[in-house]
């Protein structure tokens, strides 16, 4: 006990006695019996929660996120999730109100070793009925949490149990399954991994093991609540409820066996990209993949509703992207209705505007890469197209990007961000100084089919002549 409360010190969580869950209405002796509240408000990445009882595995690290304890009971590992409205800073700079789990959205990871006999007491302090549907799991029919279907909804106040043996290792998530846009929009979700109990042959061990989940929310500039009702137009594109330069890098050492966890509960698809590397999918939400159909890939598409395990070994050092490659996915608010003005001189709209709004500003007349530098101000609570500085300036991204950091000197097991790459003389990208010509251009025309033809007729025969 002394070590775990050590550990939720150091992690920079907090612990709430029992006691003080007198609200929900369950009587005093299962009250008692409830696993006390572990919740975490700090958005920081935080380091890998090393078992210390049950079954031994090398644990996740959840990016700006955390792995939830658990108790023992005779045997059965016992958490507690608490459904309950939450402040998630989005980035510095902007925080939303969203519905998650134990002070965050996303909830807590949960992680069990496979064969675990696992309880899980989830409490609804929500204003609306909930549920938990436990994604991707095999269990008893009654526990797979589809509100009106396998069960009651748990309304407000109320605590319901769900007890299953984690058959199957791998790569789950759990969500609501009751008033699903809602709560899924407002952030309610949470990964879940089943390390495998043995060795196994489609699952190898890994030096590195991250999480992460897709999400996206349509919050208006200046507002802090998402609109629940969008269902296309989103534009805060985000990993756990993070966006650019909101999300941690993913810091390894060099040669290291990294695999990179995905699951995707946004309303699109997401092909989610590498640089400086090639990965292998090793497996999805249904399982591991069998070696010979596994193939090499630097971009990976994630369907709503999936999940992806990608693998890879990180033996070229550097700062890589890795991101969304959808370009909408990867900048913030504040871009989504402005107008494309390239090649546009608003030199005299400037002027007349000028002098009825003295603040208005003329922009996108050569792309939108200086929206980054611009000082414009912002609302309040939102985040600017696209910012996020690396060591040569603005990157000009926002949402779903992040930094893979690789490097030879990274410690073993140690997370933390090692800052930005020193790359070695003359193994960067320079400035050509010479001269330069005026470049050769074909001047071609354009043609009608008919022409072509008759240019094709005319030029065969001197083909065949030639043969
Ligand atoms: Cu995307």
């Amino acid at each position: 006990m002394n070590s775990r409360r050590h550990f939720l010190k150091a992690a920079g969580l907090s612990s709430i006695a029992g006691g003080a869950m007198a609200a929900a209405s369950v009587n005093k002796v299962a009250l008692a019996a409830l696993p006390e509240v572990v919740s975490q408000v700090s958005p920081n990445t935080m380091p890998p929660l090393t078992p210390t009882n049950g079954r031994p595995y090398r644990p996740v690290v959840t990016l700006n996120g955390w792995t939830l304890p658990w108790r023992m009971n005779n045997g059965v590992k016992e958490f507690h999730l608490i459904a309950e409205p939450v402040v998630r800073e989005m980035a510095p700079g902007m925080k939303a109100q969203l519905w998650g789990y134990n002070g965050q959205s996303p909830g807590p990871t949960i992680e069990v070793v496979e064969g675990d006999r696992v309880r899980i007491f989830v409490t609804n302090r929500l204003p609306e009925a909930t549920s938990m549907h436990w994604h991707g799991q095999r269990l008893p029919n009654g526990m797979d949490g589809v509100s009106g279907l396998t069960q009651a909804a748990i309304q407000p106040g109320k605590t319901y149990v769900y007890e299953f043996v984690a058959r199957r290792p791998g790569t789950f998530m759990y969500h609501p399954h009751a008033d699903e846009m809602t709560q899924m929009a407002m952030g309610m979700m949470g990964s879940w991994i089943t390390h495998p109990r043995h060795a196994h042959p489609l699952i190898d061990e890994v030096d590195r093991d991250f999480v992460f989940l897709i999400n996206a929310y349509n919050i208006e500039p200046g507002a802090t609540r998402p609109n629940i009702m969008t269902m296309t137009d989103f534009n805060l594109w985000s990993w756990n409820s993070r966006v650019f330069p909101g999300i941690d890098s993913l810091n390894v050492r060099k040669n290291d066996r990294v695999r990179i966890r995905v699951g995707n509960l946004s309303m699109t698809n997401h092909p989610i990209h590498i640089h400086g590397h090639e990965f292998y999918v090793t497996g999805t939400d249904g399982g591991a993949i069998p070696k010979t159909a596994r193939w090499p890939e630097v971009t990976t598409d994630i369907a709503v509703g999936q999940m992806r395990q990608i693998e890879f070994i990180a033996d070229e050092e550097g700062d890589w992207a890795f991101h969304c490659h959808k370009s909408h996915h990867t900048m913030n608010a504040m871009g989504h209705s402005v107008p494309t003005m390239i090649g546009v001189d608003q030199t005299a709209v400037m002027e007349k505007l000028s002098q009825l709004m003295p603040s208005y500003m003329a922009m996108g007349e050569n792309g939108m890469g200086d929206m980054s530098k611009m000082q414009m101000p912002l609302p309040e609570n939102t985040l600017p197209m696209m910012s996020g500085d690396g060591p040569y300036g603005s990157l000009e991204m926002g949402g779903m990007f992040s930094v893979l950091k690789v490097r030879n000197n990274q410690a073993h097991g140690d997370y933390k961000d090692p800052g930005w790459y020193q790359h070695p003389k003359g193994t960067s990208a320079y400035e050509y100084q010479g001269a330069i010509d005026t470049p050769l251009r074909q001047h071609a025309e354009m043609k009608t089919v008919e022409q072509n033809q008759i240019e094709l007729k005319v030029i065969k025969p001197h083909i065949h002549q030639e043969h």
